[in-house]
């Protein structure tokens, strides 16, 4: 299977982020996708690829242009501002009570989008934990970028593709930034392969959170089925949207399917889940399915609560292999670095219907770092 990789992603160079107020050691870090491209690397049996620059109209095809516009100085704003802050976080956010008894057009006519760049970061941010930094906006561009040549790889036939994504992309929303995730590259490749083909598509979303951008984007879009397992939001992030009863509306309504499960979730019951959710997407036309993959279901993530195994990753490859449709496998979450590897070498070999044995200890070490 070939896998779309590029350096650029070094540039989102994230140290430390902000949880609950207080700074913590990031977890969206550049050596997520190094440790997986060496452990693919070293695998022996993926091609690597660079991807190709597709332009800016493939994301305003989904985002918001006033969110591209933000991304792209916001790094800018804040030096040229004097914001003495290693990195870009916002200050407020517009909660929807500040504006309580106000209508819609009172709203629409008197909120607008600050100069100061704290308050312009509230006003396109979901929350306070997604650091943006000097190179963010070239990382993210070029993570776009990853999943369009993913895409590309498979409308030219390919049978599956894996696009090593970072910074991932399922909570960006068309206006909204946020969860580690700038611009959604699950989405925007979706919107071109509907585009491509007039097919319609599926996204199978199986990072341990509910990729609420992807559900907002496609949420009255008949020709986009979003299917998402993923932790219960009344305990996790993104906390708001992710509830099984959310479904859709106009054209849209059927076509969304979250699948919440409890803390605690092993390999038998996500495995089950699993299998529903290929159900799902089998009971809609279409021959390409976009994966939001995360590895944050692993028993050890620091940020999640499932307890998945690297076995599961490559039975929950080799399912959804078996759908008979077509994979634009694209790379989200997934915080414990010493496994991120080989639970991306399992995932990707079951999809390709290969056995998966763990890499030799000294080629790719146990503890995750890459020998010599
Ligand atoms: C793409 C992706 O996986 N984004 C996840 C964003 C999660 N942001 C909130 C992180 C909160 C960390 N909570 C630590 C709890 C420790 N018990
Ligand atoms: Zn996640």
């Amino acid at each position: 299977m070939q896998v779309v990789y590029t350096p650029a992603h070094l540039g989102h160079d994230i140290t430390v982020e902000t949880y609950m107020g207080m700074p913590v050691p990031a977890n969206e870090v550049a050596e997520r996708a190094e440790l997986i491209r060496a452990a693919l690397e070293a695998d022996g049996g993926f091609p690597f690829v660079a991807p190709s620059e597709h332009g800016e109209a493939p994301i305003t095809a989904v985002h918001d242009e006033g969110l591209v516009r933000f991304l792209e100085v916001a790094w800018s704003e804040l030096r040229a501002q004097r914001i003495d802050r290693p990195f870009l976080s916002a200050d407020t956010y517009p909660n929807r009570a500040m504006f309580e008894g106000m209508s819609e057009a009172a709203v629409a006519g008197l909120v607008r989008e600050p100069i100061q760049a704290g308050g312009r970061a509230g006003f396109w941010g979901l929350d306070s934990a997604a650091p943006l930094v000097a190179g963010t906006y070239p990382a993210a561009r070029a993570a776009v970028d990853v999943a369009l040549t993913t895409a590309d790889l498979v409308l030219a036939g390919a049978t599956a593709a894996y696009g090593l994504c970072r910074p991932p992309g399922h909570h960006a929303a068309r206006s909204m930034y946020g969860g580690y995730c700038f611009f959604n590259n699950a989405a925007i490749a979706a919107e071109a392969i509907v585009r491509a083909t007039g097919e319609r598509v599926a996204i199978l979303d199986v990072d341990y959170h509910h990729g609420n951008g992807s559900q907002q984007i496609f949420w009255r879009r008949g020709d986009v089925r979003y299917v998402s397992i993923h932790a219960d939001p009344d305990h996790d992030y993104p906390y708001f949207l992710g509830r099984a009863d959310e479904t859709g509306e106009g054209d849209g309504a059927g076509e969304n399917h979250n699948l919440p499960l409890a803390s605690g979730t092993g390999n038998a019951v996500y495995l089950e889940a699993v299998d529903r959710a290929l159900e799902t997407i089998a009971g809609a036309p279409g021959s390409i399915v976009v994966v939001s993959l995360g590895f944050d279901t692993y028993g050890l993530d620091p940020i999640g609560s499932f307890a998945l195994t690297t076995d599961a990753y490559h039975e929950i490859g080799r399912r959804t292999a078996s759908l008979g449709r077509r994979l634009v496998i694209l790379q989200e979450g997934g915080y414990h670095r010493p496994s991120l590897g080989e639970n991306a070498r399992a995932w990707l070999r079951g999809a390709e219907g290969r056995p998966f044995e763990p890499l030799p200890a000294g080629g790719f070490g146990a503890n995750g770092t890459v020998a010599g």
